[in-house]
């Protein structure tokens, strides 16, 4: 190769590089919000973006800038790759399913080639990458970040209060019982054994929990441990009693819970959180909604929860951890698919209600934000008929084609009146083949356009 034309190839490698971006989008979400089917839609929309016609508000895609995007080999070998391959085989197999609940953080790398919008890199180069990670985690684990704050007796405390009402008193009987029993017989040798069997039923009233719908569960890992799963670093629980922990015991319980703050929870913020850019946090308003009202404050209540990991002014916890870098947040309702469009903004209206409350208490604002309905896998089709009637059609879960009435949904949070009333929404099943690809999604492009179309231009 001739020098100048060494040199061009160099300066261009450089220009490159330069230009060249890098995105961690992190997913997350309580159990069963729809992280692994909307990330399965975002993959599809992507890498079958140039053969979409349902991409209207993706920028990049509409102007014709985007040159491709393809799978890529993610550098990080200690997590599980998201199984794309696995969603899409269950979503268009015979009978259709939707992708498998997972328990686990996961991440897949996408690399997009593009044209730049103008500037500087408009007229140098042709095109630009940009490698974005999606991380899909559960949104359980965010749970755990108070816990760093409190000592073993102050979460002890606060956990009490919660197993004093219901529907938590009754499902806590059989591991009290368990515990009461127990602690009568404790001894300084049957200690660890002893606590091993309490955790054991603890971990079971837990799981009783979360099978009621119940959102506020600590510690997360005891819900869904990923990796944990089996060890001993999972053998403890909160004191429940008003009289002091047996003295064989303390130390013990008091060491677990030292031991999960410092080996487990802390090590999830400094080796994953912090390398984030951008955060979908996942909500089924839906299903909320169909539990009834004390479910639906529940769910309210773990979302407040939760977004204390984006609280992190100048002297939050984990601004002292470490600096972390999230610097937008987008709360998505999923399963849109579920009700007609005209209600659609009606969902976004109820998540907005449902994390006012955690945005202003904790100075959210100073992340942007924005509220998104959408459906990472549409199953339904919405058809209005002759008379003006609104109507859903799709596969129910008996393999039937059915149509529905447009299911209600609340234009506000709902009053004590509305709840007595209920909500009932239909439960489609996938139906498609490989040739469906891209499979259809409600507002993924303009979820991706807020998520990553500021670094396409
Ligand atoms: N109609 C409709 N249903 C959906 C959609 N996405 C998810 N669902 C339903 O919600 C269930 C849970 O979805 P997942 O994507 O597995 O949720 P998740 O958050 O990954 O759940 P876990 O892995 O268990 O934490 C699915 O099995 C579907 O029944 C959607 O876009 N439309
Ligand atoms: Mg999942």
């Amino acid at each position: 190769m001739s020098r100048i034309k060494q040199f061009k190839s160099q300066t261009r490698d450089l220009i490159h590089r330069g230009f060249d971006r890098h995105i961690k989008l992190a997913v997350t979400g309580l159990s069963g919000a729809g992280k692994t089917a909307l990330i399965t839609g975002v993959l599809e929309q992507l890498l079958y973006a140039n053969e979409s016609q349902n991409l209207p508000y993706f920028n990049v895609r509409q102007h014709q800038r985007l040159i491709g995007c393809r799978l890529h080999t993610s550098p990080n070998w200690d997590t599980p790759r998201f199984d794309y391959e696995k969603a899409i085989e269950r979503l268009t197999g015979t009978p259709g399913q939707w992708p498998e609940s997972t328990r686990d953080v996961s991440e897949i790398r996408l690399e997009l080639k593009y044209h730049p919008e103008r500037g500087l890199a408009g007229k140098v180069l042709d095109e630009r990458r940009l490698t974005v990670d999606i991380i899909d985690y559960p949104g359980e684990w965010l749970l755990d970040l108070p816990l760093l704050s409190l000592t073993y007796e102050q979460w002890s405390k606060k956990q009490r209060t919660l197993f004093s009402t219901e529907p938590r008193k009754e499902l806590a009987e059989a591991w009290l019982h368990q515990l009461n029993d127990l602690t009568a017989v404790a001894t300084d040798d049957n200690a660890e054994k002893q606590i091993k069997v309490v955790a054991k039923a603890y971990r079971q009233y837990l799981a009783d929990c979360k099978e009621q719908g119940l959102k506020l569960l600590q510690p997360g890992r005891l819900v869904l441990p990923g990796e944990l799963a089996g060890t001993p670093s999972l053998d403890f629980f909160p004191w429940p009693l008003e009289q002091p922990v047996p003295d064989a015991w303390q130390s013990l319980l008091e060491r677990k819970f030292e031991y999960y703050k410092e080996q487990v929870v802390k090590p999830f913020y400094q080796n994953y959180f912090r390398h984030f850019n951008r955060q979908l946090i996942l909500v089924d308003v839906l299903s909320a909604l169909e539990g009834g009202e004390s479910y639906f404050d529940e769910l309210k209540l773990a979302l407040n929860e939760i977004m204390q990991s984006f609280n992190y002014g100048q002297n939050s916890l984990l601004r002292r951890l470490f600096s972390p870098q999230i610097d937008k947040v987008s709360f998505v309702v999923t399963k849109a698919d579920s009700v007609v469009p005209s209600d659609h903004a009606k969902l976004t209206g109820l998540i907005n209600a449902l994390t006012l409350e955690g945005r202003q208490q904790l100075q959210f604002e100073r992340i942007p934000f924005d509220l998104f309905s959408v459906a990472g896998v549409a199953t339904s089709q919405w058809k209005q008929l002759k008379n003006g009637t609104n109507v859903l059609e799709g596969i129910d879960q008996s393999g039937e084609l059915v149509r529905v009435g447009a299911p209600h949904v609340p234009g506000r949070l709902p009053t004590r009146e509305d709840w007595q009333q209920g909500y009932v929404y239909p439960h489609f099943q996938p139906n498609f083949t490989l040739a469906d690809s891209p499979l259809p999604h409600i507002r993924l492009d303009k979820l991706l356009n807020s998520v990553i179309g500021d670094k396409l231009r």
